[in-house]
């Protein structure tokens, strides 16, 4: 049987894209410049893909930005306001000086981000097939013919909340298929992950329209519809019956279909493209055997830009964890030797899931008990002001922790430095007049990994990075065995801050379900069990920190959304143990410690529940920008509440009037003694001018409100 993967890593190996797109935007390389990097990158994976025995390679994988915003390109969807942009693609990735970037989301359960395409009554349909027609060039002048993967037309209607567009939208992908099949391509390759949600009878019925149409067409290539993240439910017996050549199925994550496929070509995906982990050899044969088609492709079961480039690239981990471990190189390995093979057998029984643990409800006193013994604690005066927790990252202490890594800076001299930071943040919040502190965080590079570190049970690696949005990526730590806190993590930096001050500071840690959302976790043990492993950790932590003399904790859980499954049915399941493990987190605290938790997403409605049960003394919300909309959906929370009254994701600095204004509006909305003041998010990404500046207005604003409320 033959082989291929459904996408692959397009960073470069050591980060080349992101180097370069950084050089271009900063204006020292050409787009010239810029496009040769993207072809040595395109070159490098086609070049290491033949070189490892796969058969079907695919094209148009490779993005400057994103998949999804290249297929916006690709149909002409490019609203009017960008096209007189110097360079539209990228001003619709990132914005100009005079224009907004297009808005930019969760790619299904993912890290990954897309841009989410605008799609309008002016929005006129038009195909421009140059990307994914130069990349199938660019492989054939090096010698391979490609499959080229474009985004479905159902997934890139469904993103752009756009369904009801089907019949121009397919005019267009008609219109792609015979350019391709002039061009000589035998196959290409539709990704329809968004077939593995719930879909309603309508969609199932634009699925049907959709493949019998494209199917219908005479000269085009060989259709691969690619599902991946789940199991393809209803949809797959809706596409079954289309006249597409083949269907990519997810086995590692959904199960072997029922359907008789006899007539059609799987393509199975039994290697894992989101997680790290060797594939089972006895399993993965299984599961091929057990597929009922004409012919099986082995593959992936999804793209495997999920996972970092090569383990190869890893010295540092430890030999035992390194032979458990593949990443992309590996897991291509893994499915030519899979399609070397002979598939026989039964289909294996799925894994062996320990039934959950009781989960004790961990309760704290009813909120009023607590903020009457907090508000006697604490002391705070009407509409406290507080930040999020990081303050701005500067360079010097990026290069300082770059050369403790290289050994040129000890850890002494570094840990100086850190406090030196702490000192400056603190006396800055003193001069500016805010009430509850914080230390800025200026010991941690990525909140996920500074834990990861400091935590047993998880490895970090030096050059395993993964896309999280354009240029930006993250090193997801390896979480693979039972996790534990040798030592207090944080307690030391956030006592250093609250011994240079008589105000509050606020200690700051991140919640367990996005510590183990931003990890590759192991697969030996269910999700939610590893997930109460590391409340336990975070529970400590807090413990630590209050038993330190810390009166405040903030636990952020930013990706508590995240996780939440991509089916209905399974939702309420998992809101209920991630709820419980923040409980559990945050429990051991005494009723007089004050608890916080911060969201960075307006979108927070269909968790809205889930939030509330988190119980947190005080929530701090983004709302800068959506103002009233979560004002409206948040007050039924019945505890301290501090809607952002500054947009950090704009270098902007807001006016106190500006201020004000959105502080009249939840002093309307919400009782005043349970709001809290405070910008959106975090600091880190901005300057100390602007933060000086943005944050002396939210304080003046504050200031004349309270005046008015206490007179
Ligand atoms: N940490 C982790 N995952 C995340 C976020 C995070 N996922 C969701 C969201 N935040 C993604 N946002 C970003 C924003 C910035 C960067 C990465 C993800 C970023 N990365 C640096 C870069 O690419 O240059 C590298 C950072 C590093 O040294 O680790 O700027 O906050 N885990
Ligand atoms: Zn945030």
């Amino acid at each position: 049987p033959a082989s291929t993967v459904l996408g692959y890593p397009r960073i470069g190996p050591r980060r080349e894209l992101k180097r370069a797109l950084e050089a271009y935007w900063d204006g020292r390389a050409t787009r010239a410049e810029l496009d040769q990097a993207g072809a040595e990158i395109r070159e490098h994976t086609w070049r290491r893909l033949a070189e490892l025995g796969l058969e079907g390679l695919p094209s148009n994988t490779f993005s400057l930005y994103d998949q999804v915003l290249d297929t916006a390109v690709l149909l002409g969807a490019v609203p009017a306001r960008y096209r007189d942009a110097a360079d539209p693609y990228f001003a619709m990735a990132r914005g100009t000086d005079g224009l907004a970037p297009l808005r930019m989301t969760k790619w299904f359960d993912t890290n990954y981000h897309y841009i989410v395409p605008e799609i309008g009554p002016e929005t006129v349909f038009k195909l421009d097939a140059a990307k994914p027609l130069a990349e199938v060039r660019q492989a054939r002048a090096l010698g391979y013919e490609t499959r080229p993967v474009v985004v479905g037309p159902v997934t890139f209607l469904l993103l752009g909340s756009a369904l009801d567009r089907l019949d121009e939208a397919l005019a267009c992908y008609e219109e792609l298929l015979s350019a391709l099949a002039t061009e000589g391509v035998a196959w290409v390759q539709l990704d329809e992950p968004a077939l593995v949600g719930d879909r309603t009878p309508e969609e199932l019925a634009a699925v049907r329209t959709a493949y019998e149409r494209l199917g219908a067409l005479g000269p085009r290539p060989a259709l691969f519809v690619a599902s991946y993240f789940g199991d393809l439910g209803e949809s797959l017996p809706a596409l079954a019956a289309t006249p597409v050549e083949a269907v990519g199925i997810d086995l590692v994550r959904g199960g072997v279909p029922g359907v008789d496929l006899s007539g059609k070509t799987v393509v199975a995906g039994v290697v894992s493209g989101r997680d790290v982990w060797r594939t089972s050899p006895e399993r993965a044969l299984a599961a091929l055997g057990a597929v009922r088609a004409g012919q099986v492709v082995v593959s992936t079961s999804c793209s495997l830009q999920h996972v970092p480039y090569s383990v190869a690239d890893e010295p540092d981990l430890a030999p035992e964890l390194r032979e458990r471990l593949a990443f992309a190189e590996e897991k291509v390995a893994e499915v030519v030797a899979l399609a070397r093979a002979d598939f026989r057998g039964s289909v294996p029984a799925g894994p062996s899931v320990a039934l959950p643990a009781p989960v004790v409800a961990e309760e704290r006193a009813p909120y009023a008990v607590r903020a009457a013994a907090q508000a006697a604690h604490l002391r705070l005066p009407t509409l406290p002001t507080t930040t999020i927790g990081s303050f701005p990252q500067t360079g010097e202490l990026r290069a300082a922790r770059a050369a403790v890594t290289a050994g040129t800076l000890t850890r002494e001299e570094y840990e100086h430095r850190v406090e030196a930071e702490i000192e400056r943040a603190i006396r800055l919040q003193e001069r500016l007049g805010l009430d509850v502190l914080v230390h800025g965080e200026p010991e941690r590079n990525d909140m996920v990994q500074y834990f990861a570190e400091h935590l047993d049970g998880f490895a970090v690696t030096r050059n395993g990075w993964v896309q999280s949005y354009g240029s930006r990526c993250t090193r997801p730590p390896i979480l693979h065995g039972d996790v534990s806190r040798p030592g207090p993590i944080t307690v030391r930096w956030s006592t250093y801050a609250q011994s240079l001050t008589d105000r509050p500071v606020k200690g700051m840690l991140t919640g367990p379900v996005t510590i183990v959302a931003w990890s590759f976790v192991r697969d030996d043990l269910p999700l939610r069990d590893v997930v109460f492993q590391v409340a336990d950790a975070v529970r400590e932590e807090v413990r630590d920190l209050e038993a330190a003399g810390l009166s405040i904790v903030q636990v952020d859980e930013p990706a508590l959304r995240e996780l939440l499954p991509l089916r209905r049915a399974a939702q309420d399941d998992y809101l209920e143990w991630a709820v419980a493990a923040y409980r559990r987190a945050t429990s051991g605290a005494s009723d007089r410690t004050q608890i916080h938790t911060h969201l960075c997403y307006s979108d927070a409605d269909q968790i809205l529940a889930a939030i509330d049960g988190l119980d947190a003394d005080v929530t701090t919300i983004e709302s800068a920008r959506s103002g009233a909309r979560i004002l409206g959906t948040v007050q039924a929370f019945g505890r301290g509440l501090g809607p952002g009254v500054y947009d950090i994701h704009s270098p902007r600095v807001p006016g106190v009037e500006e201020v004000e204004e959105l502080l009249r509006g939840a002093v309307a909305a919400l009782p005043a003694e349970r709001v809290w003041v405070n910008p959106d998010c975090g600091l880190k990404t901005r300057t100390y001018e602007q933060v000086e500046a943005a944050l002396a207005n939210v304080v003046s604003a504050t200031r004349r409100i309270r005046a008015e409320l206490d007179a």
